[in-house]
């Protein structure tokens, strides 16, 4: 169909105008010149319209224009290069650089600005010819045609509705399995005895606190005393009680694991008419639920885990099957976050379902919650990656990349850790994960890790092919997780893999160690002069982040080197020094001041991450054997699925 059918008002009978080009005759009377004009102006809207589309898409889809200027001007090194290899004095940064630009420009990638603007003009370029061509196609469809797709999506989305349901009319008996690795003995040291019982009880200091004043809010406000709500949760409640439950009962906190469970069993409701984050509340509280069924048996958190799981499937109803970032758990009608490019899904959202999904198919005996998280797999497995990299942002309607930034902090990090750990879950049988994990390894240690001039490895951003040299405190998980994939690495590589991890926690100490709190900020840098520091006002905070202990935990586990459990109880004192407060423990706003400028908020995570990592430094290593457990990206616990139990049982209807 013509242009033209859809312009009924572009024909004159004269065949003047506008209309004998493209109407083609025979259309609606035309009675005068203004009504010529209002067609003109109709006209004029649509291809001003278009025009505006094309701007908007070009914004989108071009790196961040400061970026592109750290990227050239600062200096980067491979961190494979021996430290030595490194000049110091006043003259090695220039010369860094030069040697930096001209690797770049070897490699024909990342670092070559010609290369990366040519790159990004032609996928500028391509999206605009996609956007035009897709703009054509609906026009030239009939109204009714393009209401009959509408309703067919309409039914598709229906159809997936239901059939997301229909299975949950209860659920199968399973035989608990025993937990291995959760009665822990006494450390036989008795100076590890007394640091292990003093992070207990830091536990009880931040539980108590919570409970005397937040008791079934989602958060604890330690300086105003009362209750903290972030809108990640919607208006689910009792994120702290979820989020605890299994460190309380790793910690033997009986009494306190029961009052969390009568909770659970009386209050936690899903049926909320609000906005959640799918990510969250699936690693804290479908995690978190998963987690203390596994460890309890009891039955009341396998339910909640179910039902909560089935609530989260509507934001699979998307075209791609990517799910939307946010959903409403009522309506079941999902959106992304409207700062993510161009109307993006987040890869660390999207990518960190897997696990707790996995499980979900496992202890309901339904496989839709396997089947969405590897439908994700899949849409991932088409894609081209750029330098065999994954950019954060996948638009879920497309199904293509959106910007393409790249990190292992913020907005990417936990999709990597998921690769890893999902192959490790599925007792080393997920070899696609595993080779998806180790490629995706080549890449970022190829295009991200760099050596600073003093010799700390980093791990630095990469935004549409250049580098920027800033390292998150959330990247810091990285370290562990380099650690605990060693072992399958490709041959000749663990010990690699094993220095990587200790690298990357040496560095992450240091950026603790610079600060007067002994702290680490949210994000530091490498340039400027500076490494491992934080130079900008809102990167300075440090809110009780896990990331380093978690990084700590690992390499003592893997290597015994005492100098992790020296630095895990620096970590301790300075928690002890500097956040907690007669309320709780409390997030600082400037880990660089003198003195302590709280934010006044008790993450969960502090409990559910942060004491738990430090308590199990402290303890031996038969409390939950990493052959056993794994820990999904909230540190909660799922089990390894045995080779011979981990298919997912399909029910009988
Ligand atoms: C936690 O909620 C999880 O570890 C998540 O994966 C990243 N951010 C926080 C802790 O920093």
């Amino acid at each position: 169909m013509p242009v033209g059918g859809l312009l009924p008002l572009f024909s004159s009978p004269a065949g003047g105008g506008l209309g004998g080009g493209l109407g083609g005759g025979g259309g609606r009377k035309v009675s005068g010149p203004a009504a010529l004009r209002l067609t003109e102006k109709f006209v004029l809207l649509l291809v001003f319209s278009a025009f505006i589309t094309l701007c908007f898409g070009a914004i989108f889809f071009l790196p961040d224009s400061s970026k592109l200027l750290s990227g050239v001007l600062f200096h980067s090194s491979p961190a494979l290069q021996p430290a030595s290899d490194h000049k110091s004095g006043p003259g090695a940064r220039a010369e860094d650089a030069a040697e930096g630009r001209a690797r770049r420009r070897e490699e024909g990638a990342p670092g070559d600005p010609e290369a990366a603007l040519e790159d990004n003009l032609a996928r500028i370029r391509e999206n605009h010819e996609r956007a035009l061509r897709e703009a054509k196609e609906t026009l030239q469809k009939l109204p009714e045609e393009i209401q009959r797709d509408i309703l067919l999506e309409k039914k598709k989305v229906a159809q997936d509705q239901l059939r997301d349901k229909a299975p949950f009319r209860g659920l199968p008996p399973v035989d608990f399995v025993p937990p291995i690795g959760v009665e822990s003995r006494e450390p036989a040291d008795a100076a590890i005895r007394e640091k292990r019982a003093k992070i207990k009880e830091m536990m009880k200091h931040a539980w108590n606190n919570y409970k005397g004043y937040a008791w079934g809010l989602n958060e604890l406000k330690p300086i105003s005393k009362g209750g903290h709500s972030s809108s990640l949760f919607g208006n689910i409640k009792g994120a702290t009680i979820v989020d605890a439950l299994d460190t309380l009962f790793i910690m033997e906190m009986k009494n306190e694991f029961e009052e969390a469970k009568s909770w659970v069993e009386e209050n936690l409701d899903f049926n909320v008419n609000a906005e959640i984050s799918v990510f969250e509340v699936n690693i804290r509280f479908v995690g978190g639920l998963l987690s203390a069924y596994y460890l309890s048996g009891e039955e009341i958190f396998r339910k909640k885990a179910v039902e909560l799981g089935v609530k989260l499937l509507p934001a699979f109803h998307t075209p791609s099957g990517i799910p939307w970032a946010l959903l409403n758990m009522k309506s079941g009608i999902g959106r992304n976050w409207p700062w993510a490019s161009g109307g993006s899904s987040i890869l660390a959202e999207f990518g960190t379902l897997h696990l707790e999904f996995m499980h979900l198919s496992h202890l309901s005996g339904n496989p839709i919650f396997a089947e969405k998280v590897m439908n994700i797999r899949t849409v991932l497995n088409k894609l081209e990656k750029p330098q065999g990299l994954y950019p954060n942002y996948l638009n879920p309607s497309s199904g293509q990349w959106g910007q393409h930034h790249v990190s292992v902090g913020g907005l990417g990090d936990s999709f990597y850790e998921y690769l890893l750990k999902a192959w490790l879950m599925s007792d080393k049988t997920d070899l696609e994960a595993k080779k998806m994990y180790f490629d995706a390894v080549q890449a970022i240690e190829t295009h991200l890790i760099r050596k600073s001039s003093s010799g700390l490895t980093y791990i630095a951003e990469w935004k549409g092919g250049l580098l920027e040299h800033k390292m998150g405190h959330l990247t810091c998980f990285a370290g562990g997780m380099f650690a605990l994939g060693a072992d399958g690495a490709p041959e000749g590589m663990a010990q690699h893999y094993l220095e990587l991890g200790a690298e990357i926690a040496r560095t992450c100490h240091e950026s603790y160690n610079r600060t007067f709190m002994k702290l680490g900020p949210e994000a530091f840098r490498f340039d400027g002069g500076v490494e491992a520091i934080a130079t900008r006002q809102n990167e300075k905070y440090y809110i009780l982040r896990p990331e380093v202990m978690e990084t700590y935990m690992y390499m003592w586990r893997l290597t015994h080197d005492p100098k992790y459990r020296k630095w895990a109880w620096e970590a301790v004192e300075a928690l002890e020094n500097h956040c907690r407060v007669n309320g709780g423990y409390s997030g600082l706003r400037d880990v660089y001041l003198l003195h302590e400028s709280y934010d006044d908020v008790q993450q969960s995570f502090f409990l559910a991450e942060t004491l738990k990592y430090l308590y199990l430094i402290f303890s031996d290593d038969d409390l939950l054997p990493l052959e056993h457990w794994i820990f999904n990206s909230e540190a909660h616990l799922l089990p390894i699925l045995p080779k011979e139990k981990k298919e997912v049982e399909i029910r009988e209807e």
